[in-house]
């Protein structure tokens, strides 16, 4: 049983954020997503999401390529959480390249190329005018 896990805040949830997810969960037998909490993102951010953590571990957990969601309560867990779910490979999006390779000696380390010309960031820009 390999074990592939993954961490974001998957806010208005878009098709970047299935694609990774769909290209994680095909690396092994179960996909453990970890869902940002609010708190921790208005501290990386200075904003509140737009969908609470509530909605957005719902959202995630609906999928039909997620097996577990949790909340990712602090960025200095991430340790803690593979150990804890047992992962054999961390995926992240490619804006986080090199950040997480102190974890390959815990578990394999994939960055994936993001899906180009789509984010929350340009979603809220382009309601807004
Ligand atoms: N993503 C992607 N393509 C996009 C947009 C996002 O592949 N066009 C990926 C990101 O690279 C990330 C995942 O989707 O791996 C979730 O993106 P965000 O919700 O922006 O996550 P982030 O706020 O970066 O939170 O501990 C790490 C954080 O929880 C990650």
């Amino acid at each position: 049983m390999k074990n592939v896990i993954t961490f974001g805040t998957f806010d208005l949830f878009h098709y970047g954020h299935l694609k990774i997810l769909q290209r994680a969960a095909s690396l092994g037998d179960r996909l453990i997503v970890g869902v940002s909490s609010d708190s921790l993102n208005f501290s990386k951010k200075s904003r509140y999401p737009i969908y609470s953590e509530k909605e957005r571990l719902d959202i995630i957990a609906s999928l039909k390529c997620v097996s577990k969601v949790f909340l990712e309560e602090s960025l200095e867990l991430k340790k803690d959480y593979i150990l804890k779910y047992k992962a054999d490979i961390l995926v992240m999006g490619n804006d986080w390249k090199g950040k997480f390779d102190c974890f390959n000696n815990i578990c394999k380390v994939i960055y994936f190329q993001r899906t180009p010309s789509i984010s929350t960031t340009e979603i809220i820009e382009r309601i807004r005018i």
